[in-house]
């Protein structure tokens, strides 16, 4: 899959792309991802990338010419991509459906923001979708950028060693985590659950199954509400809200 990044702050975005499962892809030709410098893309002897707002009012908003001139570059000689993401706090929320979603597109660039935000012609003329991470605010649109790929790059096949451990992953499944344990057996007091000692691997499994149930039922109770549950899985949530109604009574 291929990825170009257009940003104020290309170390920034190298710097996160170049280690681990990211990082790996990138060097094994499962992900090609180039980082662009908006100032590149620049005509003023100042390489302004940003200007005062039409109105008034306080920061400064980045001008559009800038950022059609580096997709216009992209899409020269990189191809026509399929999406144009606009990273910006009011864009849809990012969520492990939209990054499943995603895994369909062969080509995607991404646009970070700075500043107060993006001249609104960007989004209506550049941009083809606009993605927040989240409702928290940032800096910039970079670490969003890093985030995005990340999410995606770990579902293409391959790129991520153990496809187990993807199928398996909370927000596919639709439950949070079990704990886990490694050695030593005690540690600060603390002693692993003899079942994972015991060498019984139904029982492992079973135990797994439903510490994943209980923590989710304890922190993220909608959760249960969409994840498809087996026969086992609701026999299991219900001996866990018998135990704990037991414990509050
Ligand atoms: C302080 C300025 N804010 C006034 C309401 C608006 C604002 C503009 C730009 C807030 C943050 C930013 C920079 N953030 C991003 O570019 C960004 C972001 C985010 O802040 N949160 C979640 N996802 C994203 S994606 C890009």
């Amino acid at each position: 899959m291929k990825f170009d990044i257009v940003t104020i702050f290309p170390r920034m975005v190298q710097a996160g792309l170049a280690e681990g499962v990211v990082g790996r892809g990138i060097e094994g030709g499962l992900l090609d991802v180039q980082v662009h410098d908006l100032r590149d893309y620049t005509t003023d002897r100042h390489r302004s990338v940003d200007d005062v707002p039409y109105g008034g009012g306080p920061g400064m908003v980045m001008k559009p010419e800038p950022l059609a001139r580096a997709v216009e570059d992209i899409r020269a000689r990189r191809g026509v991509p399929d999406a144009v993401v606009l990273l910006t706090p009011t864009g849809r929320t990012f969520t492990q459906a939209e990054a499943v979603r995603m895994t369909r597109l062969k080509h995607v660039v991404l646009l970070c923001g700075r500043y107060e935000g993006m001249d609104e012609r960007v989004r209506t003329g550049v941009a083809t979708e606009e993605l927040s991470i989240g409702d928290y605010v940032l800096s910039g649109g970079e670490v969003a950028a890093l985030v995005v790929v990340d999410a995606i790059s770990r579902l293409i096949p391959g790129v991520v060693g153990d496809e187990q451990s993807v199928a398996e992953d909370s927000f596919t499944r639709g439950l949070l985590d079990y704990p886990h344990y490694t050695r030593p057996a005690e540690f600060a007091g603390q002693r692993v659950p003899d079942v994972l000692l015991s060498g019984h691997h139904a029982d492992v499994r079973r135990w797994r199954k439903k510490a994943a149930l209980a923590r989710t039922l304890e922190r993220r109770p909608e959760m249960l509400n969409t994840a498809a549950l087996d026969d086992e899985e609701r026999a299991l949530l219900d001996e866990i809200r018998k135990e704990t109604n037991n414990e509050r009574d």
